[in-house]
């Protein structure tokens, strides 16, 4: 990524302004490893230049964000419920990292919106959608695999890291947290040389990828398994075995009392299946003003023996359902029922 000199004096004044009145740092909501991630470098950077820095994500956060957060401050604020703000915030720089989406950021737009902060508003991105009126000081790098990827050469910028010895390992370790999740640990296709080689400085600067790989992946409780039998359980295959379908409703979740976000990683599965091509997880959301919601995840293999493969753009599929992500990795959120919602979404998924 190409940090101009505009951006660099961007930065030098957003952290003059968070030495000042301290930081807010921000990210998508129902964050993920790579949000998290990107969330606590960030806030332990600024910590280190001297400014107070407090985390806010709007929730629902993953099981482990409290063991990865440590001590770094953080809070969680409810979906659906604007941030209200208050003394320590109003005033303070703003980072947002791992989105620069309105959309995404729902719940906080009010507030960035507010006059004067947008002014002192870093935005450190790798996703392809992105609304150009988010922060005025802004790192985005689509060709990254992870936001921390991204974040990892602005915080250096700001410590004045030359090499690995010079990143601390409470930073390194989200970093490379971000890095590990976003590329399926290192196994989707967006795992470059670069990224191996990323990993590699985070890893020497101490991050931990066996310990890390246990907190995020295996402690997980007996609910997620039960939701993953009724996700299985549900599985069709379309378009002559190419596309594998699977949906999640409300009775679902109570079924297996399990939590909306016990549902993530579960488009891995169908994604394991021979001359499967494109992956679909429609799961039922609470109705936003009594409209019925399905949120669609899209997952799509960048290779395949099948004669005239062409990789699917599920990022251009569910742009026209108003969502977006990546090439091989991207979500929607669509008015209907599941019911109502499948057949669209099949109907959008190219022949
Ligand atoms: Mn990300």
């Amino acid at each position: 990524v190409n940090i101009d000199q505009a951006t660099v004096d961007g930065l030098v004044a957003v952290v003059r302004t968070a030495r000042e009145r301290g930081v807010v740092v921000l990210t998508h909501a129902k964050p993920d490893g790579d949000a998290v991630g990107s969330c606590a470098a960030a806030a332990r950077t600024f910590e280190r230049l001297g400014a107070r820095a407090q985390v806010v994500f709007v929730g629902p956060v993953p099981r482990w964000t409290s063991e990865m957060m440590g001590p770094t401050p953080w809070i969680e604020t409810p979906p659906g419920q604007p941030l209200a703000g208050g003394p320590g915030l109003d005033d303070a720089a703003v980072a947002i990292v791992d989105t620069g989406s309105w959309s995404q950021l729902g719940e906080v737009k009010s507030w960035l919106q507010m006059p004067g902060r947008r002014e002192r508003t870093l935005m450190v991105d790798h996703h392809k959608h992105n609304d150009p009126d988010v922060g005025s000081v802004r790192v985005v790098d689509t060709d990254a695999a992870s936001a921390t990827q991204v974040l990892m050469r602005v915080l250096m910028l700001m410590l004045g890291a030359q090499s690995w010895q010079d990143i601390p390992r409470e930073i390194a370790e989200p970093l490379y947290l971000g890095l590990a999740t976003d590329t399926g640990w290192f196994r989707h296709s967006n795992t470059t040389a670069e990224v191996l080689a990323t990993a590699s400085i985070l890893v020497q600067a101490g991050a931990e990828p066996a310990k890390l790989y246990e907190l995020i992946e295996q402690r997980e409780d007996a609910a997620r398994l039960r939701l993953l039998s009724r996700a299985l359980g549900s599985l069709r295959m379309e378009k002559g075995g190419r596309v594998a379908m699977m949906t999640l409703t409300k009775a679902d979740y109570e079924a297996a009392g399990a939590r909306r976000t016990d549902s993530g990683g579960f488009i891995d599965h169908p994604m394991t299946l021979a001359g499967v091509e494109v992956a679909a997880l429609l799961t039922e959301e609470p109705p936003e003003a009594g409209t019925p919601i399905v949120k669609v995840s899209l997952r799509s293999k960048a290779f395949s023996p099948r004669a005239g493969f062409v990789p699917v753009d599920v990022n251009a599929v569910c742009r026209t359902f108003g969502g977006g992500g990546h090439a091989r990795a991207a979500g929607a959120k669509i008015q209907g029922t599941v019911a109502t919602v499948l057949p669209r979404l099949l109907a959008a998924i190219p022949d």
